[in-house]
């Protein structure tokens, strides 16, 4: 066993000896462990933050403290189980949120919520629907939160922030791989003017900003054995910017029939049923607190989220796979070529996806 994680792994509070830390899941960003402390223990999530991504780590744990201590009080008050319903993050011994090991990397730890089951894909709309509703109770729990949260993303979902990396990293091409991708780059900037213009109705307020999650995959919410869901995690990007965040970032994982990075492009495409489950759930929650301006984008943001991640994996393709964890030297492009067709798919299916969003409004 790897004594160097053992031995981070005690620097926090935790219950009972350490018996094993093992590799769980396959982050993008951050490296993700579970650590055991023998029968009758809790077990824990130990991770290592990626703090060249998010900046500074100590107001990120802060920020998630926040909506997790938030949501626990709403909990509480409803008569369910904070336990088991928020994520409980545990302190190290110094009482810090994160432990800062020799190499200046930081740790922090949570609490393993058991007998939940996470999804990579919604096979079935009823789960779409549950976890439709469960986005949407997670808005509207934290929607009242009045603390403010620290800008540990600066730009994370505003695309004229990332054309302006895009436009920096066009420029160098620091491994000429442009040349290889004209096409690709073609479809990024075939909708630049279509994005920034949604954008400013975000920058000038006519949609307004609350408190979001920002990486709504449907990896990132725990279902319980019934199929509700019980409890979203991975808050590392909890933000102040706009619900459609959350509502598109969901959609680009729901509907696709394929992989994000699938290679047989015929695989994937938006499964409209799994939006329309998805939706009538999310606006079961929260069409009574949403703008008329929230639920005219709901649709388009669907398409916004997905466009900017192919613009995101492009990109980070042309400048050598810096920023996401790959498995190859194509696996950037491969990506950006299954959101594409995902994006592609929800161009043609835009008017029955408004109708959707119509009819449970
Ligand atoms: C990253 O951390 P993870 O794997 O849940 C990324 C998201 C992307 C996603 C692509 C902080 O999410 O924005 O949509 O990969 N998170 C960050 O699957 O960049
Ligand atoms: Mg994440």
């Amino acid at each position: 066993m790897n004594q160097k994680l053992i031995s981070i792994a005690q620097n926090f509070q935790l219950k009972g000896e350490i018996t094993a830390v093992e590799n769980l899941g396959e982050g993008f960003i951050n490296d993700t462990y579970i650590v055991k402390t023998g029968e009758g223990n809790p077990k824990y999530i130990l991770q290592r933050k990626n703090k060249r991504i998010f900046s500074p780590i100590p107001a990120m744990m802060e920020n998630i403290q926040k909506v997790c201590l938030h949501i626990k009080k709403k909990v509480e008050l409803a008569g369910g189980d904070p336990m088991r319903e928020a994520m409980t993050l545990i302190p190290a011994h110094d009482g810090k949120l994160y432990f800062l090991d020799e190499d200046e990397e930081f740790w922090a730890v949570c609490l393993f919520i058991d007998d939940t089951i996470a999804y990579d894909s919604a096979k079935t709309p009823e789960l779409a629907y549950a976890g439709g509703r469960g986005i949407g109770k997670f808005q509207s729990l934290v929607a009242d939160l009045k603390e403010p949260l620290t800008d540990i993303l600066p730009g994370f979902h505003n695309i004229r922030y990332r054309f302006k990396q895009w436009d920096e990293i066009l420029a160098n091409d620091p491994l000429n791989r442009k040349a290889k991708v004209l096409t690709e780059i073609g479809w990024v900037e075939s909708r630049r003017n279509e994005m920034l213009a949604f954008w400013e109705n975000v920058e000038n307020g006519t949609i307004p900003t609350r408190i979001t999650h920002n990486d709504t995959k449907i990896n990132n919410i725990l279902f319980d054995k019934k199929g509700d869901v019980l409890c979203v995690i991975d808050l590392d990007t909890v933000l102040n910017s706009t619900v459609l965040n959350d509502f598109g970032d969901a959609m680009r994982s729901y509907t696709n029939t394929g992989a994000e990075d699938d290679e047989t492009l015929d695989n994937v495409s938006m499964n409209i049923e799994i939006f329309r489950a998805f939706t009538r759930g999310y606006l079961e929650e929260t069409k009574s607190f949403l703008t008329a301006k929230e639920i005219e984008y709901l649709a388009f943001s669907a398409r916004y989220i997905t466009f900017e991640q192919v613009l995101r994996f492009l990109m980070d393709y042309i400048n050598g796979d810096k920023y996401y964890r790959t498995k190859s030297a194509s696996h950037n492009l491969v990506r950006t070529r299954a959101q594409y067709k995902l994006l592609q798919s929800m161009e043609e299916q835009f008017d029955e996806m408004n109708r959707i969003v119509q009819e449970f409004c």
